[in-house]
């Protein structure tokens, strides 16, 4: 791809990215993912993975299908074992010349996918899945403003559900959550593919990429992490339980809307200082 081609909102000129920095862009624009390997190095990702399967295993809430897997939103308020890693150089480097500084976390979740779970339906993630109070109605504008990172704690493949992406497909200006869309959510896609990795890498992608949940067939539980990141300028407050465009939008409306509680004051304080700024703004509301 030559420098000349639209930059899709990629900040920065590609002349200050490293070379490595500079191919994530480029799948990241061209097929709407892409994997960074050994953001959690090999000696310390086994840890994590028990850490939080036993975070989960006490935690976890019931979630809507599919069926079989189990859920904690914010686990960072839980466990902390992984927090020095969502500052990864490599990582936010990505993030920053995608969304500009001063990045934000959104959603930290824990995501386990038990052997036999069901497969999921096709989707957009938050802002742009359409069964959401807060969503950019379709047609949306072919922006990346909102970016997607499954963390793979297990290995990812084919077998344990890595998860399904339709390569391209975020540059759609809709997606199967829409009745506008013309693919049915259930439905196999003709391209679609598992992102697949070691554990310890992070699959990154556009949260407009169509993707979904994949049965895991082994025998093992599928462990991640789905944190997202969002730039300084986008409001997230719908998804904070206390706020009040959440009682607005959501309980007063009627709608359905994730859950994303905010972070404990003690919790936010023992976070190391490079990770402090990607969730500052989600420290818990104190009542005036
Ligand atoms: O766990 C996965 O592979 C997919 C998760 C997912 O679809 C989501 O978090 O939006």
């Amino acid at each position: 791809m030559s420098d000349s081609m639209p930059t899709n909102n990629v900040l920065g000129g590609p002349q200050s990215l490293d070379k490595e920095c500079r191919k994530f862009l480029e799948d990241l624009r061209m097929n709407g993912f892409c994997v960074i390997d050994n953001v959690i190095p090999d000696k310390q990702c086994a840890a994590i993975r028990d850490s939080v399967s036993a975070t989960v295993e006490r935690e976890h809430v019931n979630y809507l299908p599919p069926a079989g897997v189990r859920f904690v939103p914010s686990i960072i308020n839980h466990d902390q074992s992984f927090a020095h890693h969502l500052a990864d150089k490599r990582l936010l480097g990505v993030v920053r010349a995608v969304l500009g500084e001063h990045p934000r976390i959104s959603f930290t979740s824990a995501i386990i996918n038990m052997p036999g779970n069901a497969r999921g339906k096709w989707h957009a993630d938050w802002p742009f899945n359409q069964n959401n109070a807060g969503h950019v109605a379709a047609p949306y504008p072919d922006a990346l403003f909102h970016i997607t990172t499954l963390w793979m704690l297990s290995p990812f493949d084919a077998e344990n559900g890595g998860t399904l992406v339709v390569p391209g497909s975020h540059r759609a200006s809709t997606n199967p959550t829409s009745p506008s869309c013309l693919h049915d959510a259930e439905a196999p896609y003709p391209t679609e593919l598992h992102a697949g990795g070691a554990a310890g890498s992070v699959l990154v992608f556009d949260s407009r990429l169509w993707h979904a949940t994949a049965p895991n067939r082994s025998n093992t539980s599928r462990v991640a992490l789905a944190v997202r990141y969002a730039p300084w300028w986008l409001n997230v407050e719908i998804l904070r339980p206390e706020s009040d465009l959440r009682r607005q939008m959501v309980a007063e409306a009627g709608g359905n809307e994730n859950t994303v509680p905010s972070i404990d004051r003690q919790v936010y304080e023992v976070l190391p200082a490079v990770v402090k700024p990607l969730y500052r703004h989600w420290l818990e509301l104190r009542p005036e």
